[in-house]
């Protein structure tokens, strides 16, 4: 037997060291695109089984790709194909440590599923609020390692803002006991700011401490039809003006992404999609009282009426019929893997300049490749959307992807550049985007990241090849 993987089974015991059978969840991107092979799986149950195994990996010269809920969709929690790398799954580590009502804060162990996470926060009456269409599998480390976003960013922040404190197992092995709960901190440089976003390249984050908030009284859904990009920034503009942070949620799709969760899940029923070319998601969230928040929400929407914002609109009478909307809004990602292979575009840009990039890429796009399908959708609050590409109808998705997914990719990339833009706003680098990172960031900030790396992982044996290459 391999000596790694034996000195592996003695540290965590050989029911936490899989080297055969079927590892495909661990080995498959989410989107199913790239298959790799480890050397081994393993579960660390503690943070010193952790170390442990960083240690072990460190002597034998073996690299390591940490992996939470493997819910990313940049292909960064997957080993690579040469079957020499291990992979650290954090899955067995999903407590909730300790939750301090009096601080609002909660510190949980980093494979502790999020879903689970914003139970056990509510069950006290407090929220977690970051939310994504994954939460149900995707972890607490996953979301911090990706800085992930999601659709609560206009109120809370993403995953960055709601983080006060860390624990991380360096690439040497040694821990950091980071999980401070203060709100202020002074003390040097920010190590955990430099670790959240590194997507498993600087170490294994095993726990954090993270903000809690108190529930609010009323959370109020609307639905809002409108005829351009424009009017859509208008209506938020709007609604921030009205709701200030009672507004949590600005979400914008596209005509044609609804229409494929219409085809694919016809059950949702969709509302309001076919007659207008976009549709807005709002959330307002109030701490006085239902009534007063439907009273603020409905003036907001009377307003944008009047003023010709909005075509259309319902206000969700419920919280399952809110909860149906989201899950309209939240089904586009698989009802884009039912229509077939895609292109991914998670990017972001000034609010102020949104419709003129849309308009100006989404012309570079249908000259250069007819037929092209768009699927626009995502965080209009945060300047964040998924201009994703589907194949034309009737044409085989992979090989569209393989005759045109670099000139695709590059088209829409240097639109985003010239509309100061950012290629990545919330999904992070991963293998996906390695290679494409340096035309469009800063030279300095790529070689300040470089130092960074060669700094704290020399022998460069944490996650490889993601981020940097
Ligand atoms: P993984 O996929 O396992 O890992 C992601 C990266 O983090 C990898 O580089 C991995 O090596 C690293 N990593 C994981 N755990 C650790 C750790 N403990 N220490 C160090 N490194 C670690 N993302 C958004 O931002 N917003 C969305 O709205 C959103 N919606 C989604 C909807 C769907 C249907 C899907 C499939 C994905 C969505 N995502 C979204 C992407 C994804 O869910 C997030 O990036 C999530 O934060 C990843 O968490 P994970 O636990 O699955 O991490
Ligand atoms: C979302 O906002 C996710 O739903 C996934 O970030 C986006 O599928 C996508 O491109
Ligand atoms: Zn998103």
């Amino acid at each position: 037997m391999n000596p790694l993987i034996e000195q592996l089974q003695h540290i965590l015991g050989a029911a936490h060291v899989l080297s055969d059978g079927n590892l495909e969840a661990y080995e498959k991107d989410w989107r199913g695109r790239v298959r790799g092979r480890a050397l081994c799986v393993v579960r660390p149950g503690s943070t010193d089984e952790v170390a442990a195994v960083v240690k072990a990996c460190a002597q034998a010269g073996v690299s390591i790709v940490p992996q939470g809920g493997n819910t990313g969709l940049v292909v960064g929690s997957i080993p690579d194909e040469t079957g020499q790398q291990v992979l650290l799954s954090m899955q067995r580590m999903n407590r909730v440590r300790h939750l301090d009502p009096a601080n609002l804060t909660v510190t949980a162990e980093a494979g502790c599923v999020l879903q689970r996470l914003q139970q056990s926060c509510a069950e006290q009456g407090l929220l977690y609020p970051l939310s994504l269409g994954s939460e149900g599998s995707c972890t607490v480390g996953g979301n911090l390692s990706t800085n992930a976003g999601g659709t609560q960013v206009l109120r809370y922040g993403n995953a960055r803002e709601l983080c006060l404190g860390l624990e991380v197992v360096t690439v040497q092995g040694d821990v950091w006991h980071g999980l401070t709960g203060l709100r202020k901190d002074n003390t040097g440089y920010d190590l955990r700011d430099l670790y959240i976003g590194s997507e498993g390249t600087l170490g294994i984050i095993t726990a954090a401490t993270l903000k809690l908030y108190p529930q609010p009284a009323a959370q109020l859904t609307a639905w809002a039809a409108v005829a351009s990009v424009e009017a859509a920034v208008q209506l938020l503009g709007l609604a921030q003006r009205e709701l200030g942070a009672g507004l949590t949620g600005f979400e914008m799709m596209g005509q044609f992404a609804l229409s494929l969760v219409d085809k694919h899940f016809p059950e949702m029923q969709v509302p309001l999609w076919r007659d207008h070319a976009y549709c807005v998601l709002l959330e307002n969230t109030d701490n006085e009282s239902q009534d007063h928040a439907r009273e603020r929400f409905e003036h907001v929407l009377e307003q944008a009426i009047e003023q010709g914002i909005i075509g259309d609109a319902v206000v969700a009478e419920s919280v399952a019929q809110a909860r149906k909307l989201w899950h309209i809004r939240e089904s586009i990602t698989l009802a884009q893997v039912q229509e077939g292979l895609n292109i991914k575009h998670d990017i972001s840009l000034p609010i102020s300049s949104i419709a003129a990039f849309v308009a100006q890429a989404e012309h570079t796009l249908v000259q250069a490749i007819p037929g092209m399908r768009l699927v626009n959708f995502g965080h209009l609050g945060d300047g964040n959307l998924h201009f994703n590409v589907q194949a034309p109808e009737g044409v085989d998705p992979a090989a569209f992807l393989q005759t045109h997914e670099d000139a695709i990719n590059t088209l829409v990339y240097d639109s985003v550049k010239a509309f100061d833009g950012s290629i990545s706003a919330e999904h992070g680098v991963g293998s996906l985007k390695v290679h494409t990172l340096p035309h469009y960031k800063d030279p300095v900030a790529m070689a300040l990241m470089r130092r960074v790396k060669d700094a704290l992982d020399p022998g460069n044996l944490m996650n490889p090849g993601r981020v940097l290459s």
